[in-house]
């Protein structure tokens, strides 16, 4: 990769959150419970185990969602056609039935994650963080998962609303919206590092908690 001559133009936030946490992805997308999962090597419980953790993150990112869109600047980055947690509770419905909401647990690795999302999600930089490395993963890598879901443990569409996004016929432009959004975002230099920074710890809440259910599911 070459550096950019010193007069051109920064790279855009979108850009930048993408270049920045490459290895992150990278790591994230290689852990022993990802591969497996998607490789047909785990069952319906370990995916079940997933829509659990899934349903705290959600709750606490839309709860910021719901805050951040007090503000002009948060509110261009919150889409109703994004959220999920109606949909893993029917996920879940479905996965554990009724009585879910009692009978799921809840990961260490999650809590640490829904305690950084609680703890900073509502400020702008950190909640484009946290919402970008989510929603644009469940848009691009998700509909992956969705597929191999289908083909390995016979789910779907019941189990997988979470990866159906019924608003969105076509994730490509609302992605490029998206990332029009992240970056018509007034930030100043440090609180663009910022947002990388916390996107790529993001990456490593994520990859922590498939470790986790990699210790439990594999
Ligand atoms: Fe990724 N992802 N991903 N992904 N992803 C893409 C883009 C993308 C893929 C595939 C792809 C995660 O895991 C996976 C994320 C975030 C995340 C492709 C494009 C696979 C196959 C897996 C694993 C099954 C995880 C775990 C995350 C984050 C939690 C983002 C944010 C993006 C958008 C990148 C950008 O800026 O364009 C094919």
């Amino acid at each position: 990769e070459t550096l950019p001559a010193t007069d051109a133009a920064p790279a855009s936030l979108s850009l930048r959150l993408r270049e920045g946490t490459r290895p992150e992805h990278e790591q994230a997308e290689t852990t022993g419970f990802v591969e497996k999962l998607m490789g047909g090597e785990l069952d319906v419980a370990a995916y079940t185990d997933l829509a659990a953790q899934q349903y705290a993150i959600y709750g606490a990112l839309e709860q910021a969602s719901a805050q951040i869109r007090d503000d002009a600047q948060g509110a261009t980055l919150v889409f109703d056609e994004l959220t999920r947690t109606p949909s893993i509770e029917k996920d879940l419905a479905f996965l554990v039935g009724s009585d879910w909401a009692t009978e799921i647990r809840i990961l260490p690795a999650t809590e640490a994650y829904v305690a950084r999302l609680l703890e900073v999600g509502t400020s702008l930089s950190a909640y484009a963080a946290h919402a970008y490395t989510r929603y644009l993963g469940d848009l691009s890598g998700g509909q992956i998962i969705k597929r191999m879901m289908e083909r390995h443990y016979g789910l779907g569409p019941d189990g997988l609303a979470f990866y159906t996004f019924d608003e969105i016929p076509k994730a490509k432009p609302f992605k490029d919206v998206y990332r029009e959004r992240l970056d018509s975002l007034d930030l100043t230099d440090e609180q663009i590092a910022e947002t990388v920074e916390e996107a790529k710890l993001a990456f490593r809440l994520n990859s922590a908690l498939f470790a986790e259910l990699g210790a439990i599911h594999c």
